[in-house]
């Protein structure tokens, strides 16, 4: 008997990075981290198990991936049947909503509903938390994207500790929007796994970075209890940064970041010294994500039109919504 489960879940951008892992196989990281979901860009998954099928297929956007490209999805799909208990293969069919063109698939979304959709399926009736930790097999980040807003995950020691929860605010998110600057990597990329691992092992700057973590994440989470977005906005640019900082430290050395994430990190200067606060994040790529407020939102779009062309440049809106089972 074939049973299924579909559910919709949001990308998230980390505003405090997780960079680094204490447990590569359980994905332990070595430090919290903190983000907000966004509304624009989501995935829904559709997940059937059933005793007639003869391994696990993934559909993504209506194209079937090669088992070559599906080994860290099946790897997952044997967490999830050791904890249903079931020996079931699945079809897994899963469609990414992000603007087209933009690049900004992600892992996060992928697996968060993933994870909603084979709780579902299987009936196992998983808190918020524990899909959280579920989600966390697949990919670090995963584990919050089963919260909207804002959301923290603690690093826990251990495969029980280690799971994300929200950072209650009154609403602020409403207030506030993400702006992307979608920069085309011409270069070969280092995987977001491979690149945190390599730093971990190698950077001279990655104990600076793990000293400095839990300051930032204490200061932002000030900053969002009082509504500061100036202070919020400084901690998490400064945060980012030396995220970046410490790949340059590693051995060999790299970055994520060209010329034309730089240009648009000079944009965001220009513009507080205009008087629209905004502040920019980067991740393991060279697109530049910009918070603002939503007053600031036109001025900003505006400045950066100056300089990229219309169709790289999208907004959006955060979203209070987590994870959601739709069929
Ligand atoms: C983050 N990133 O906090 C950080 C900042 C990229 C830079 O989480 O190895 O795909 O699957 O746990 O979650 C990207 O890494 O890595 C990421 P895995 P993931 O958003």
């Amino acid at each position: 008997m074939a049973t299924s489960g579909k559910a919709r879940a949001h990308t998230n951008i980390a505003l405090i990075k997780y960079w680094g892992k204490a447990n590569e196989e359980e994905i332990i990281p070595m430090n919290n981290s903190l983000s907000v979901a966004l509304d624009r860009f989501y995935t829904e998954t559709k997940v059937t198990f059933s005793e007639t099928y003869d391994k696990d297929v993934l559909i993504l956007n209506g194209e079937e991936v090669s088992d070559k490209e599906s080994v860290k999805i099946r790897r997952f799909m044997d967490i999830v049947r050791e904890k249903g208990q079931t020996s079931d293969y699945a079809l897994i069919e899963s469609e990414n909503f992000v603007p087209t063109a933009a690049g900004l698939a992600s892992s996060a979304s992928a697996y968060a509903a993933l994870a909603a959709a084979c709780d579902e399926a299987l009936h196992l009736q998983l808190s918020p938390k524990d899909l959280s930790r579920l989600a966390r097999r697949g990919s670090g980040s995963a584990s919050r994207s089963i919260f909207g807003g804002f959301v923290e995950w603690e690093k826990g020691t251990d495969d029980q500790t280690s799971y994300s929860h929200p950072v209650e605010t009154d609403n602020w998110e409403d207030d506030l929007a993400m702006i992307f600057v979608v920069i085309n990597d011409q270069s070969k990329s280092v995987s977001s796994r491979a690149g945190m691992s390599l730093t971990r092992q190698t950077s001279r700057f990655y104990q600076y970075w793990l000293d400095h973590v839990d300051e930032d994440i204490a200061e932002v989470k000030r900053a969002i209890g009082e509504k500061d977005f100036k202070h919020l906005g400084e901690v998490i640019e400064a945060n980012g940064l030396r995220m970046h900082a410490t790949n340059l430290g590693a051995e060999p050395p790299f970055t994520y970041l060209v010329p034309e994430s730089y240009q648009a990190m000079q944009v965001v200067h220009e513009c507080r010294e205009q008087g629209h606060l905004c502040y920019f994040t980067m991740d393991a790529g060279p697109n530049v994500k910009i918070l603002v407020e939503k007053e600031n939102v036109d001025a900003v779009v505006d400045a950066l039109h100056q300089h990229f062309d219309k169709e790289k440049i999208i907004t959006s809106d955060i979203t209070r919504s987590g994870v959601e089972i739709i069929e």
